[in-house]
Formats: structure tokens, C-alpha cells, sequence
């Protein structure tokens, strides 16, 4: 047997039957002051996520396709799917007692905790369903979310959401795909959770995730190749350019969904990029709940995320809503991104 599948089979072996549960207990054992807030949390994240899955897997069944009619804060339309997601994250979070405050893409304001609730010491942020677009077509989509602590001693407010990415204490996703998979971080690693409909439970399929140092695949819309900044045509071009010692041409792939195009990217390496342009002037992903919990994640894993100019993790949010350019993928394919990118 070669080595590598067989340091896979004593992991899987090791891992067999392990519950996201049960690795977050384990996890909350080797910390003796550990309250179980944060395991509570997870718990209610899971039991959301289960509840979004079931539903996607059946929304051209539930009536639950197609948009609602209404636009959002960023004045996208908002699909029924976003609203169902958002409502179900809200409801499974607001009652636990671990959470003093959350942000959703799809609100205006931060989200307070109903006064007949305790609040906790955590603030969540969280794209309720990443990819609208890709609903209706059967294409996954996601849910991410970004923890912090709390920072104020009173009422909880914007300056508890308004916090720098390397602060999150925990980030993740759950991808609806041809599986379900709940994927996290909260500083030791990455581990993703398979769901397995028949038991309801996610188990552990993916321990300790490490991005590859260099991929193949490069990940970009190129629709709006009129929009860049001629550096990064010029990166992009240089990708698809033949280059042997480069490993070049790179191959291409864009979803559309954020979660599932860093999904991919997490596991085979290579470069996502949504960088700024001329309509998007900041870019277009959200900071809060879309590339700081992915910078963390890809940090995490060995990768590296920027907005061209700095370390997305370094940003200092003014706003809850705010943009930023991203370049998120292997440490080296990054690397190159920013060295050929032009800064602002
Ligand atoms: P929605 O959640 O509003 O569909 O946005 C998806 C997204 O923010 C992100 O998931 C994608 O990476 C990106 O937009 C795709 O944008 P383009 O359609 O402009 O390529």
C-alpha cells in the first residue's frame, strides 16, 4: 500500500464515527475553563445547516425557487432560498444564550438579540446563502459565517462587528453540493464534517486540511475582463500562458459561488480572485461574512488571502456591509497575484 493512502486509512480509522459533536467536545475537554458556550454555538450552526440542507435538496418540491420580489441592502434581488436561510440561521442562533449580536448580508442594521434572551459572549456575522444566482440552476451554494468575541462591556453594537479579520475565534462554511459539508476553523486547523442525511449528523470526513502550496486551476469571471485593471488582465494572461517550470497554463473554473469556487480551491489548490474594477470599485465580496472567514479558513489551511494591498486579515472594517478586492488560494499562486497586481 502506498504510505499516503495508508496514513489516510489510520486518520479515517482514527477518525471513524467521530461527530462534529463529539470532535468539539474533545476539543472543549483539552480547555479546562471552557464554558461549552462555544460548542452550544456550533451546535446551533450545525442544526441550522442541517435544516438549510434539507430544504435546498428540496426546494423546487417546497415552492422555495425564484425570487422573492424585494431587493436587499446591496440591492440584490432576494431569493426565497435567502430568506428561508437567513430566518432559519437567526431563529437557530437568537435563543442559545451563546450570541450577543449577529449581521446577515441580508439586513441592514446588526441584529439584536430579543430582550427575552440571554446574550452571550459571541458576535456572529454570516452570509445566510452564498450564490443566489446559482439557486434555481441546481448549483451549490453555501452558507458562511465569521465569529468574534464580543468587545463591549454593555449593549452590544456596530463596534462589535466592526472587527479585524485576524480576531475571529472561529469561521467557516457549510456547502450544499453534491454533499453536504460543514467546514471550520477556530485556530487549530481546518476540519470538514460530512453530512450524512440518513443519521442526520455530520461526521468528520476531513481532518486537518492543508491547501496545496501551488495548484493548477486559476478561478475569476472573466466577463468582466473589460472592467480590470490592465495588471490584472495581464496576471490572468500570464496563468494561461505555456510555461513548463511554471506548471503553466493554468486551467480554468469559476462557479459563481464564493463558497463553492473557495471550496475547490481549498482542496486542489490554485487561485480564486475577485479583484476590483471599474464597477466595482472596492470589489464585490463582503468583508465581514464572505472573505474575512474565508482568509481565516485559507490561513489556516497553509493558503494566504489579499485584497492586493494587504492581508485580508489586516483590514480594518468601517463599515457592515463593506467590499473588498480578494486574492485567496495556494501561498504561492498568491504570492504571484499580488506581485504582478497593481496596488492601489
Ligand atoms: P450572491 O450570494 O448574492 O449570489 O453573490 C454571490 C457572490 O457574492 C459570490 O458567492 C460569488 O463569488 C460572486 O458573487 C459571483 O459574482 P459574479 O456573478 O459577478 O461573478
Amino acid at each position: 500500500m502506498a504510505e499516503d493512502s495508508r496514513v489516510d486509512e489510520i486518520h479515517r480509522a482514527e477518525h471513524y464515527g467521530w461527530t462534529l459533536e463529539r470532535f468539539l467536545l474533545e476539543r472543549q475537554r483539552a480547555f479546562p475553563g471552557a464554558t461549552g458556550e462555544f460548542t452550544q454555538l456550533f451546535q446551533q450552526l450545525a442544526l441550522a445547516g442541517k435544516i438549510i440542507s434539507s430544504r435546498v435538496s428540496q426546494a423546487g418540491l417546497a415552492g422555495l425557487l425564484g425570487h422573492t420580489g424585494k431587493t436587499n441592502v446591496q440591492g440584490e434581488t432576494v431569493q426565497k432560498m435567502d430568506v428561508f436561510a437567513n430566518n432559519t440561521l437567526i431563529h437557530c442562533l437568537e435563543s442559545g444564550g451563546q450570541v450577543c449580536l449577529m449581521a446577515s448580508e441580508e439586513v441592514d442594521d446588526p441584529i439584536p438579540i430579543p430582550t427575552r434572551y440571554p446574550k452571550g459572549r459571541y458576535v456572529i456575522m454570516f452570509d445566510p446563502l452564498d450564490g443566489s444566482t446559482n439557486i434555481d440552476v441546481n448549483i451549490s451554494i453555501g452558507t458562511i459565517f465569521s465569529v468574534h468575541k464580543r468587545l463591549s462591556a454593555g449593549d452590544p453594537g456596530i463596534s462589535d462587528c466592526l472587527q479585524q479579520g485576524s480576531k475571529q475565534v472561529a469561521a467557516g462554511y457549510i456547502i450544499f453540493g453534491s454533499s453536504c459539508m460543514f467546514v471550520f476553523t477556530s485556530g487549530d486547523g481546518v476540519h470538514g464534517f460530512t453530512l450524512d442525511p440518513s443519521v442526520g449528523e455530520f461526521f468528520l470526513s476531513h481532518p486537518d486540511i492543508r491547501m496545496p502550496e501551488r495548484g493548477k486551476l486559476y478561478s475569476v469571471n472573466e466577463g468582466n475582463q473589460a472592467l480590470w485593471d490592465p495588471s490584472v488582465r495581464e496576471w490572468v494572461e500570464w496563468l494561461r500562458t505555456p510555461d513548463r517550470a511554471n506548471g503553466k497554463p493554468y486551467s480554468g473554473r469559476y462557479i459563481g459561488t464564493l463558497v463553492a469556487d473557495f471550496h475547490r480551491t481549498l482542496l486542489k489548490g490554485g487561485v480564486f480572485a475577485y479583484p476590483a474594477d471599474v464597477k466595482n470599485k472596492h470589489g464585490k465580496l463582503r468583508l465581514l461574512y464572505e472573505a474575512s472567514p474565508m482568509a481565516l479558513i485559507a490561513t489556516q489551511a497553509g493558503g494566504l488571502a489579499s485584497t492586493g494591498d494587504e492581508p485580508v486579515l489586516d483590514v480594518i472594517p468601517t463599515e457592515l456591509h463593506q467590499r473588498v478586492p480578494l486574492f485567496i488560494g495556494s501561498k504561492l499562486d498568491v504570492e504571484d497575484a499580488v506581485a504582478r497586481v497593481k496596488r492601489k
